[in-house]
C-alpha cells in the first residue's frame, strides 16, 4: 500500500480517545518515554513541522491526531514518565491507554525506545502492558545518530531481552524514515 506521508495535516488534540475524530479512519499510536523523540519522528516522517518538539520533557500533553494521506491517523501521545505523569501508569495516563486496549481502529503501536541504557522496571512493565493489547508493535530505537557500533549491538541485545526482535534504528535520515514508513504501512 503506497502512502504519501508528506500529505499530512494536524486534525485535533484530544484529551482522551473518546474525543478523537468521529470517523472510522484507522490509527497508529506513537508511544514512548518523555523526550524519546516522538514528536521529532512525526515531523520527520511527514517532512513537516506538525508536532511540537521540545528540549523540556513532557511537552505533549494530549493525543494529537495527524491525518496522513487521508488514510490513517498518526497519533502523538504524551510521553509516559513526563512531568505531570510522575510515574508511568498514573491514573490519567493509564485510563487514556486503557481505552485503547480493545479499540478496533487501533492498528498498531510504534514504540520508541532509548536503549543507550538498560530500561527500568517501569519501562518493562509498560511494554508488557502494551503487549496485552494484542496489536502489532513496531519498535524504534531513536537518536541512533548518537550510537556507535558497540552501543548498537548492545541496544539490539536489550531489545531482544524485551522480546522486541529487530528494532528499527532511527537517526531521522531518509534511509531510516523509509524503513519506518514501510513498517507503518504494513500494519495498516
Ligand atoms: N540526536 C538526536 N536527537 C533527537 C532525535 N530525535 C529527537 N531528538 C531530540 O530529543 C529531544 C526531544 O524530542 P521530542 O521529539 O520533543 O520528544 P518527545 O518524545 O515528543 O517528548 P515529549 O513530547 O516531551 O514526550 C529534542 O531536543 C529533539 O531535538 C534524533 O533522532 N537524534
Ligand atoms: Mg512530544
Amino acid at each position: 500500500m503506497r502512502i504519501d506521508f508528506q500529505k499530512a495535516r494536524f486534525v485535533i488534540s484530544a484529551p482522551s480517545l473518546s474525543s478523537r475524530p468521529k470517523d472510522s479512519i484507522p490509527e497508529v499510536l506513537i508511544v514512548g518515554r518523555s523526550n524519546v523523540g516522538k514528536s521529532s519522528l512525526i515531523n520527520a516522517l511527514t517532512g513537516q513541522k506538525l508536532a511540537f518538539k521540545s528540549k523540556k520533557a513532557g511537552k505533549t500533553k494530549l493525543l494529537n491526531y495527524f491525518l496522513i494521506d487521508s488514510r490513517f491517523y498518526l497519533v502523538d501521545s504524551p510521553g509516559y514518565g513526563s512531568t505531570g505523569f510522575a510515574t508511568m501508569l498514573t491514573i490519567q495516563f493509564s485510563s487514556m491507554m486503557e481505552a485503547y486496549a480493545n479499540y478496533p481502529l487501533l492498528k498498531g503501536i510504534v514504540l520508541l525506545l532509548d536503549l543507550r541504557r538498560d530500561l527500568g522496571e517501569d519501562d518493562k512493565k509498560f511494554i508488557r502492558y502494551l503487549e496485552t493489547f494484542g496489536k502489532p508493535i513496531v519498535p524504534v530505537v531513536t537518536k541512533a545518530d548518537t550510537y556507535n557500533q558497540a552501543m548498537r549491538h548492545k541496544a539490539e541485545l536489550r531489545a531482544a531481552d524485551l522480546g522486541l526482535e529487530k528494532p528499527f534504528f532511527s537517526d531521522l535520515s531518509d534511509k531510516s524514515l523509509f524503513q519506518i514508513r514501510g513498517a507503518i504501512a504494513s500494519i495498516l
